[in-house]
């Protein structure tokens, strides 16, 4: 569906044009390029641009930004979000953004030692995004990435990813009351204090999506931690155009399945991912227009991986970046995109 940003003239009295309220946007396109960051960001309607682990070059553009994942992949792909109009960004603390086209990339990376820890990090981390997105037209978040360090350090209620989790439910506060966000959160082993989040929103509401195989994550039971993690397991983008995939890992109920076995955890999530592509309505299966990343704990399982999902997924793009999925048992995760 084409975006419409031009002026409509109004068929009431005196005739006079006025500014007609636009659709929902077509959805950002999102790709994995071999380009070099500089000519991505050069080109026209470029609203992000991401690396993975030691990426060659850092340009200083606010919508640049360094994931502190290792890609398995080589060489690597960068990723771009590309929208259909001109591109505005800036930078307000530790806080990223670009706009253009109806949408908005918004990204805060904190040091942990100077927020007291993942908690804290994590409070404020939220607290700079709703702040900030809150004096936005583009007030809808639709999708969150986040990439904590360490993720499975600690024990019980003190792993760190449930630290994460209680900061995030502290600085979110009501503003997810409507309902959450399609969320990632994977563990990296880039900087140890550097917690990094980044999303998407735009200014109308998506559709969020719910799998029927899994409880839903807000509902987990205690026994994942004293804060539930707070996020949908998809959503549909306003103009009902894409499917943004939460990170879905080979979890069926609410337990984990298949402990130690990376090809059955791979096979459960592909199923859990049909579910999803069936609850929301989108045509089965996926194709080469839809960008998948595969989150592997271990990297000597990459060739492993790769060769499944080739099997499996043929022709879809899929990103191999190591990472760790936020239940020490789970050994892969994927997210990704599903096109209408
Ligand atoms: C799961 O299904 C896996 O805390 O934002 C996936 C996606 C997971 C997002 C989050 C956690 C999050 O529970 C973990």
């Amino acid at each position: 569906m084409a975006s419409l940003s031009f002026p409509v003239a109004s068929m009431t009295e005196g005739c006079e044009s006025r500014w007609v309220e636009p659709g929902p946007a077509r959805a950002p396109r999102i790709s994995y390029r071999l380009n070099d960051a500089a000519a991505l960001l050069a080109e026209p309607g470029t609203l992000a641009v991401f690396g993975f682990g030691h990426a060659a070059s850092d340009p200083d553009d606010p919508r640049w930004l360094r994931v502190p994942l290792e890609a398995l992949d080589a060489p690597a792909p960068l990723e771009a979000w590309q929208v259909d109009d001109a591109v505005q960004h800036g930078r307000d603390g530790a806080l990223r953004w670009s706009a253009g086209g109806g949408w908005l990339f918004a990204a805060v990376e904190l040091d942990e030692r100077e927020h007291g820890g993942p908690a804290g990090a994590a409070r404020e981390a939220y607290a700079q995004l709703r702040d900030f997105i809150r004096g936005r037209a583009e007030h809808r978040v639709l999708r969150i990435w986040n990439y904590q360090a360490a993720i499975n350090a600690g024990h019980g209620d003190a792993e760190r990813y449930k630290l994460f989790c209680d900061g995030r439910a502290e600085g979110c506060g009501d503003w997810f009351a409507d309902g959450y966000p399609a969320a990632t959160a994977i563990g990296h082993h880039g900087d140890p204090h550097l917690l990094q989040i980044y999303l998407l929103a735009g200014p109308h509401a998506g559709t969020a999506v719910e799998n029927p195989r899994q409880v839903s994550a807000w509902r987990y039971p205690r026994q994942y931690g004293r804060t539930s993690p707070g996020f949908a397991r998809a959503m549909t983008l306003p103009a009902g155009d894409a499917l943004a995939i939460s990170g879905t890992a080979a979890v069926v109920g609410h337990a984990s399945a298949h402990e130690g076995d990376l090809a059955a955890q791979l096979q459960e999530i592909l199923v859990n991912l049909e579910a999803l592509l069936a609850s929301a309505g989108m045509p089965a299966g996926f194709d080469t227009h839809a960008p998948l990343k595969a989150y592997v704990r271990h990297p000597a399982d990459a060739p492993r991986v790769r060769e499944l999902l080739q099997q499996r997924l043929p022709g879809v793009p899929v990103l191999l970046l190591q990472g760790d999925v936020c239940r020490s048992e789970l050994l892969v995760e994927l997210d990704g995109w599903r096109y209408a």
